[in-house]
């Protein structure tokens, strides 16, 4: 029996495989990390035993390190950047969507960055419009060209980063594009899962840029607040980081920036400051958060 640290680069159904550098081991977890209160995520850093006896070697998670931070859509502990990308084409580029995901990386203060995908086949301009009025980085590449994928390959380097964003918009393509050894590292984990390459089902962690690690994740076509993506209603304000400094000027304390008289955050939105798509999407959210009971969290 012996041990090692590594970390978590890909979980299927209850099996881990941990990185220890010069192996991967695929793990099971021990009991206690079975239950549905505390599992192990892509992402975390954990100590493993390792059992070479036997016909085959086994091994198991038997410490998972504290979290930095940790989400569930996309179910990944630990990453640095939250890489939002939408395509300018199709599917379809929807605000609402990207301001649930920078809501939900900002209350996990994870850092999001934004990235318009496809220009090849339409003009990001409307949506920069939009976002140029937030602190997020803003970045306009296509996948198929390769146009703008070094600035993203510098933002991501050494860091753990996740790709997320609807299906379609050009995850996979943009991870290939970053790093083309990619390719290899998704086909020979899925060769031994016996799935297609190119379909992403899990989150998986590609390591590549300047010792960083990037995490391609399965789109979705929807996001709710409801269980651990939920957000309290009284912080969403201040997971929309262009409002932080007109939050404290309203007239009234209590103010919730919806639809108050003397709101500073409407005034702002009024002289352009901030964008009325991002305080529309928070007027819906808001209404969304507010309608969840605590208990159904
Ligand atoms: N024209 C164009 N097509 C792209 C680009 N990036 C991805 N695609 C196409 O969009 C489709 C979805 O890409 P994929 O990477 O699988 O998206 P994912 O579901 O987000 O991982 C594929 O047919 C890609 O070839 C791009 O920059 N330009
Ligand atoms: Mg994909
Ligand atoms: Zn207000």
């Amino acid at each position: 029996m012996t041990t090692d640290k590594g970390l978590i680069v890909k979980a299927v159904s209850d099996i881990y495989y941990v990185d220890c550098g010069e192996e991967t081991y695929a793990c099971k977890a021990r009991g206690r990390f079975r239950n549905d209160k505390f599992k192990p995520l892509v992402g975390d850093r954990v100590n493993i035993e390792i059992d070479f006896g036997g016909s085959e070697i086994s091994a198991c998670i038997t410490e998972v390190a504290e979290r930095q931070n940790s989400m569930i859509r996309p179910a990944v502990a630990n990453i640095d950047l939250l890489v939002i990308v939408s395509a300018v084409s199709l599917p379809k580029p929807s605000p609402a969507v990207i301001d649930k995901i920078t809501a939900a990386a900002e209350y996990r203060d994870i850092k999001p960055v934004i990235v318009f995908n496809k220009i090849d086949e339409g003009d990001p301009g409307e949506l920069i419009e939009i976002y140029k009025k937030t602190p997020y980085p803003l970045l306009s590449v296509s996948a198929q060209t390769g146009e703008g994928i070094d600035t993203l390959r510098e933002l991501v380097s050494g860091k753990l980063a996740a790709l997320c964003g609807n299906s379609g918009v050009g995850k996979s393509s943009i991870l290939n594009c970053l790093c083309p050894s990619a390719g290899t590292q998704t086909g020979e984990i899925s060769a031994k899962l016996r799935r297609g390459r190119h379909t992403t089902r899990h989150v998986e962690l590609i390591k590549g840029i300047g010792g960083g690690y990037i995490a391609d994740t399965p789109g979705f076509s929807s996001w709710e607040f409801t269980g651990k993506n939920h957000i309290p209603c009284s912080q969403l304000q201040y997971c929309f980081s262009e409002f932080e400094e007109y939050i404290g000027r309203c007239k009234f304390t209590s103010c919730t920036h919806v639809k108050e008289q003397g709101c500073a955050v409407i005034a702002a939105v009024s002289e352009g400051k901030i964008s009325e798509v991002r305080h529309r999407d928070y007027v819906e959210m808001y209404g969304e958060l507010k309608s969840i009971n605590e208990w159904e969290v």
